[in-house]
């Protein structure tokens, strides 16, 4: 990635494909003559054209080397410092079609535009200060979202929440840091005494309210990976299109349908959750259906949690027994299912995975299938509710953070307990602020910054 922030970059900033209306967005010194250059709006146009700032105007793109014309467009010059990059930027709003935005974007490079890397604009948003490091990991996970709560933990962050705890905090932190070198520097003159352990005291405990919270908050981010596996036909296709509420899945009598591993996401009270469907585990010859087990097996291991389901309606096999010993010892929900039919399992008599909650269901008429959503809720939230005051951390990145400068916090109130000279313990203070530094940007090395905005779309 290339840190430069004084030339014009370009990107097309709507998703590939076909739409109502495609963007070309500019960021950069050379916008607005780029515009110029090559827009000819429909009323009042020329090299003088003085566009009012953040209006559309409607006209034409033209190549100013052919007069040929290229789109009937909106474009909309955005002046700085008031932008999203904090720099000039400009949007030309095209027929949302393939071929007339990359002709447009063509144009727009040729007039001395760079492409955008992945995340650029973003970037150049938090190197001007428009966004903090959180704030701007937040822009990733609106776009990303994948369930309701989840954008809404997402906005929370976007609209600074996070970052002002942590600047809170660390703010204290610094204060404390500022008292502590006075002494050092100045050990003679008069340094007004402070109880620093009572201020340290609040940073660590608001540091550990916050850990307290994210493993539900990364749960909204990254949501789960549940594995339906048991043996062929007793029903795992059906379970997943039952709680798809839709067919995804080929459904038949025939013991070994499902070959391969099918993916879905669902939202089970706003939490994203990838429902894996596998091929039914048993000895086979047949080597499709061998590959499928073998996946299936892999599946299991990359799984929070586990649904092995079982047909009620028949005794428990072998191989039922062969698959819950793989799956001993994971977090996992015993289904037992069809019990539209005559049923000879319950979930008494089943001792297969004693510690799993069971679930009696049927995917053919429907009933039991809340009762499982709710045991899967349950299993992965700890059956908390989602905390509704205070930030969220949904990051792991933050979390790792917080728990480092925690540690630091903590060694540097034994230090100073201890009665050890005071620089030993701003040693553990600097690093505390640092870490929290990361969270919002104030230390970050460019490795950092490669790692985060890399991840993001080009033109975002
Ligand atoms: N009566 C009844 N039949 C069911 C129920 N769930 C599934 N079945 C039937 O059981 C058979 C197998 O269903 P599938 O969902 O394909 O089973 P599977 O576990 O995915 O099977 P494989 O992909 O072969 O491993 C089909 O004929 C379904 O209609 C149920 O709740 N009640
Ligand atoms: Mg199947």
């Amino acid at each position: 990635m290339r840190y430069a922030l004084d030339d014009t970059i370009a990107a097309i900033a709507t998703p590939v494909g076909e739409g109502g209306i495609g963007i070309v967005r500019l960021s950069g010194p050379d916008s607005l003559s780029i515009l110029r250059r090559i827009f000819r709006p429909a009323r009042g146009g020329g090299p003088d054209w003085n566009p009012r700032p953040r209006f559309l105007t409607y006209g034409h793109v033209v190549d100013p080397q052919t007069g040929q014309v290229i789109d009937e467009v909106l474009a909309v010059y955005l002046r700085a410092p008031f932008t999203y990059t904090r720099q000039d930027m400009a949007e030309i709003h095209t027929h949302g079609g393939f071929v007339p935005l990359r002709v447009v974007l063509t144009l727009v490079l040729a007039q001395g535009a760079r492409l955008a890397e992945p995340g650029e604009m973003t970037l150049r948003a938090f190197l001007n200060g428009r966004l903090d490091l959180a704030q701007a990991e937040a822009v990733l996970d609106v776009v990303r979202a994948r369930t309701e709560a989840g954008l809404q933990a997402a906005l929370q962050q976007l609209g600074g929440h996070l970052s002002n705890e942590i600047q809170e905090a660390r703010q204290r932190v610094l204060n404390v840091l500022a008292h502590l070198t006075a002494l050092i520097d100045f050990p003679e003159d008069d340094v007004p005494p402070q109880d620093i352990v009572p201020e340290l005291e609040q940073v660590a405990r608001h540091l550990e309210d916050l850990l307290s919270r994210a493993d539900r908050g990364i749960l909204l981010r990254e949501g789960v990976r549940v594995a339906i596996v048991g043996r062929p036909n007793v029903g795992k296709s059906s379970l997943l299109n039952r709680l798809l509420r839709h067919d995804r899945a080929i459904v038949t009598e025939i013991p070994g349908t499902t070959r391969d591993v099918l993916e879905e996401t669902l939202n089970v009270r706003g939490i994203p959750v990838v429902v894996v469907d596998t091929a039914g585990i048993r000895h086979t010859d047949d080597v499709v259906e061998r590959i499928g087990v073998e996946r299936s097996r892999a599946a299991i291991a990359q799984a929070d949690l586990v649904l092995l389901v079982l047909d009620a309606s028949q005794e428990l096999t072998s191989e039922d027994e062969a698959i819950a010993a793989q799956v001993e010892g994971r977090p996992a929900i015993v289904v037992l299912n069809k019990t539209d039919l005559p049923t000879r399992l319950t979930p008494e008599n089943v001792p297969l995975l004693p510690e799993a909650p069971r679930v009696s269901l049927s995917a053919a008429t429907g009933e039991g299938v809340e009762q499982l959503e709710e045991a899967i809720f349950e299993l992965v939230t700890g059956g908390t509710v989602m905390p509704t005051h205070g930030a969220l951390i949904t990051n792991p990145r933050h979390k790792a953070a917080i728990q480092q400068a925690l540690q630091h916090v903590r060694a540097a109130q034994e230090t100073y307990r201890a009665g050890l000279p005071a620089d030993f313990v701003t040693v553990d203070l600097h690093a505390a602020v640092n870490r929290l530094g990361e969270i919002t940007g104030e230390t970050v090395t460019e490795d950092l910054l490669e790692a985060i905005f890399s991840r993001f779309c080009i033109g975002k």
